[in-house]
């Protein structure tokens, strides 16, 4: 069996990923691909209660280290239980941030080693890397007035702007030096300009890698 793709969504707060999620996602099936959505951290049982309580804020104060540290421990889940088992089976992989949320949000905004992320990463992660990243990007205040719309904020959505304009810099760092794999797309354009953008880079990777027709949605999106 061929093995599937794995494609990530990125980028700053509020800039698209889950609105663009969907319209992928169906995008991929009317081409007769199965897909699985997910999301990071998260996707598995034990890796949802580590995003709530790394979204939600507590009295005790959660440290740079333990935070980087339950972000790799819920994408050692995720891989172990959702990511590998869909790629083995064909499946392709729609995954709502991934690895380099965790060099822009832990490297850029909290200024955690990169060195230590990279080592985490191989430990976490062995070989295993996204086939194509969709990094969405658009200047912060954009982003953040988008997201506020929709309601109250979350511990990292409540962090200052700089926190968010070193994120921002941190992923575009990551997009220049993966260039193979990084597809930089304009978020602050129409939604529909957005998916044209989108369309335009998924093609080149779906080719003739068609599975069954089929929607295998992941539990939590
Ligand atoms: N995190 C995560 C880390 O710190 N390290 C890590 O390793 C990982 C994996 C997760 C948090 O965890 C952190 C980063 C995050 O802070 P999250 O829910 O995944 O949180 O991330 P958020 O960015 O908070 O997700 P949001 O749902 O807020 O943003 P989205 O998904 O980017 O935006 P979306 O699609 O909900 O759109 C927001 C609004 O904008 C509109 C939409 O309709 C919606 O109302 N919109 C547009 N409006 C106009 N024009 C367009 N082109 C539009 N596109 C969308």
């Amino acid at each position: 069996m061929t093995r599937g793709k794995f494609v990530t969504l990125e980028g700053g707060e509020g800039v698209g990923k889950t609105t663009n999620l969907a319209f992928i996602k169906d995008y991929l099936e009317q081409h007769n691909i199965t897909v699985v959505v997910t999301r990071e951290p998260g996707g598995t049982e034990l890796a949802e209660k580590l995003r709530q309580l790394l979204l939600d804020t507590h009295s005790e104060a959660i440290s740079e280290t333990a935070e980087l540290l339950m972000m790799f421990a819920a994408r050692a889940q995720h891989i172990k239980h959702v990511i590998e088992p869909a790629l083995a089976h064909g499946h392709w992989v729609l995954c709502d941030r991934f690895t380099d949320a965790t060099y822009a949000y832990q490297g850029g905004g909290r200024n955690m080693k990169i060195s230590t992320i990279t080592w985490l990463e191989n430990l976490v992660q062995g070989s295993l890397r996204p086939d194509l990243t969709l990094l969405l990007d658009a200047p912060v205040e954009i982003g953040i007035s988008r997201a506020r719309e929709r309601g109250a904020f979350d511990r990292f959505e409540s962090e200052k702007i700089s926190f968010f304009e070193n994120v921002r810099r941190a992923y575009l760092l990551q997009a220049e030096l993966y260039p193979e794999r990084i597809k930089l797309i304009k978020a602050n354009q129409s939604l529909l300009d957005v998916q044209r953008a989108i369309v335009d880079v998924i093609r080149t990777l779906h080719g003739n890698s068609a599975s069954p027709v089929s929607s295998k949605q992941g539990s939590f999106k």
